[in-house]
């Protein structure tokens, strides 16, 4: 079956706010004739049904044949396939649940008339930097449990907001690698690959520096000011405590020295190797080392200005959510997809999950005792059905993470076209791990965070710890490059260019990966790491790692203003 049918298919049924079932949407694009059969199929689902189901189809389709080609139990259809708009009973989803359209979802279960969403008076909105301050005043539990079957209710169209309407909607993606991908991992390739990341790094510094290549500097003469521009080739501590660190640029190496009693010390101890950075300083007598006085980072400039959405739009960011664990959160999850169709979360238009859909097999040592699905692709089929829960007409971008069945080296693309049919209920947009998407004017760098442990493990408590990851998230953006280092934990592959500097300044950073919670403002830009959907595993427990499970936040893209919605 032609891939752009079923997308085709997906789409019209996604815009009547319905979302179907794999099956369901084969069957109608096998039909004799498609679009009557989709015409007919969304004629006699009930109002308040949320999925097409293959037997709906069916139904359709046995309906409308001659009597004589009638089906076996065709004409008893099961509850709520195949009814009209008149009768509209709940359909039963795939995991037993009954599920209704929900419009009275505030505390008190009163109907609210629409709103913005977030306005509703027991929602805390909070400033993203006063995440910094910790984010729990800022969530609040999301009452999905109270399906309400109003008149209105029972009349109302099926998608989640009479006037939401894509028209205003607008995305656009950069610097997705998917397809891209020319490594081979030959030397050459690292050349090409350090040479760009240096090339595109030293140019943000360059301005704030009158740096000499290492070969010049090295006939310069003694006591000279000189500046440099290199990547972190080498960190080590003299025998009197000071530190001695090599920099590299195109040129060649060149040993600068910070002494230990200078305030610019404290800053080696947040160097990663094979970041680009800047020093000023003052030559030696014998022109072998240079003293040096200030170091820079490419960093994100602090009169940095966001942009913002033109309407009241929100965007909810997610991640790990590790479907065939024994610890996937089902329920809390069914409660975040049903929470999505009331009104409180209407104004959300945009999904962003960061990586980390199913818990992948093989992973970790010992990770197979923890599997409830065993399959890989069974777990992505799961991983369909739970993004099917998901309303039709919220529009989901994914990136893939350290537990998904692409390349684990950084870049790694997006998922191959197997993958893509299995997850194709919902259409996402699949694009590589990191990528930029762009939400109405709104860029968000979206990148899975395996870099981040190392980050937490090597660099000081306070600049960055698994309590307040997004403060980790900071020193990525400061080095403007997402894994900065080589040849550690994060497994990274040589391309012809380095996809993961951060060229431009994102107005969102989304990370995902250390399963915990954490947002605030750096320079301007709100960086989230979006907690899980997993309880804590055995791994977990053995580093005492309590992970944030079962968290939506949810930012205005119109001001980029960040709630917390708690579903666990
Ligand atoms: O990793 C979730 C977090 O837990 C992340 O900070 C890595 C860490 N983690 C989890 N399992 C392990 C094992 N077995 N070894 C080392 N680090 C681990 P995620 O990859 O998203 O599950
Ligand atoms: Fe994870
Ligand atoms: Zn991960």
């Amino acid at each position: 079956m032609p891939q752009e049918a079923t997308a085709c298919i997906v789409g019209e049924l996604a815009s009547r706010g319905y979302n179907a079932e794999r099956e369901a949407v084969t069957l109608i694009a096998s039909a004799e004739d498609p679009d009557a059969t989709l015409a007919a199929v969304v004629d006699a689902t009930g109002a308040d049904a949320l999925k097409v189901t293959a037997e709906d189809v069916r139904a359709v389709q046995d309906a409308t044949a001659p009597r004589g080609e009638r089906s076996v139990g065709g004409e008893e259809p099961r509850d709520g396939t195949a009814t009209t708009a008149d009768e509209h009973p709940p359909v039963s989803t795939g995991d037993g649940r009954s599920q209704t359209r929900s419009s009275a979802s505030d505390s008190n279960g009163s109907s609210p008339v629409e709103t913005g969403g977030s306005e509703n008076g027991d929602e805390d909105v909070l400033d993203g930097a006063q995440g910094d301050a910790g984010t729990t005043g800022a969530v609040t539990g999301a009452a999905a449990d109270t399906p309400a079957e109003s008149a209105a209710d029972e009349l109302a169209p099926r998608e989640r907001s009479a006037d939401r309407s894509t028209d205003q909607r607008s995305v656009g993606v950069e610097n997705d690698m998917t397809g891209r991908s020319t490594g081979t991992g030959e030397y050459s390739d690292f050349v090409s690959v350090f040479r760009d990341r240096y090339d595109k790094l030293a140019s943000k510094l360059r301005g704030r520096v009158n740096h000499r290549p290492t070969d010049a500097i090295e006939s310069m003469a003694g006591g000279s000011e000189v500046a440099l521009v290199g990547m972190v080739n080498d960190i080590r501590s003299t025998a009197s405590g000071h530190w001695l660190v090599e920099l590299e640029d195109t040129k060649g190496t060149f040993p600068c020295l910070v002494m230990k009693d200078r305030n610019i010390a404290e800053l080696v101890d947040e160097l990663l190797y094979d970041e680009v950075i800047a020093i000023e300083g003052t030559l030696a007598d014998d022109a072998g080392i240079v003293f040096v006085d200030s170091m820079y980072f490419p960093d994100v400039p602090r009169t940095h200005e966001p942009s913002y959405a033109d309407r009241h739009v929100q965007a909810a960011l997610i991640s790990d959510v590790h479907v065939g664990s024994q610890e996937f959160m089902h329920e809390e999850w069914d409660a975040f997809a049903d929470w999505l169709y009331t009104e409180e979360a209407e104004a959300i238009e945009y999904l962003l999950i960061a990586g980390d859909m199913v818990e992948g097999v093989g992973v970790y040592p010992n990770q197979d005792e923890e599997l409830d699905v065993v399959d890989i692709y069974d777990q992505y089929e799961t991983f369909n059905e739970k993004l099917k829960q998901i309303p039709g007409d919220i529009d989901v971008t994914m990136i893939p993470g350290n537990h998904d069945a692409v390349r684990l080296a950084e870049p790694q693309p997006g998922f191959d076209e197997e993958l893509r049919n299995i997850m194709s209920a919902h259409d996402p947009r699949i694009v590589s791990n990191p990528s930029t998407v762009t939400l109405e004017g709104v860029s968000v760098l979206m990148y899975h965070g395996v870099s981040l442990d190392e980050v937490i493990a090597e660099t000081p408590e306070h600049t960055a710890s698994y309590e307040e990851p997004h403060k980790a998230m900071y020193q990525l953006l400061k080095k403007r490059h997402v894994a900065p280092q080589y040849g550690g934990h994060t497994r990274l592959a040589p391309e012809e260019k380095d996809y993961l500097v951060i060229e431009d300044v994102p107005d969102i950073f989304h990370t995902g990966h250390v399963h915990k919670l954490g947002f605030g403002k750096y320079h301007n830009v709100l960086a989230i790491n979006s907690g899980c959907w997993q309880r804590q595993t055995d791994f977990q427990k053995s580093v005492n790692i309590q992970p944030d499970a079962g968290y939506a936040p949810v930012v205005d893209l119109d001001t980029l203003d960040v709630t917390v919605r708690k579903f666990s």
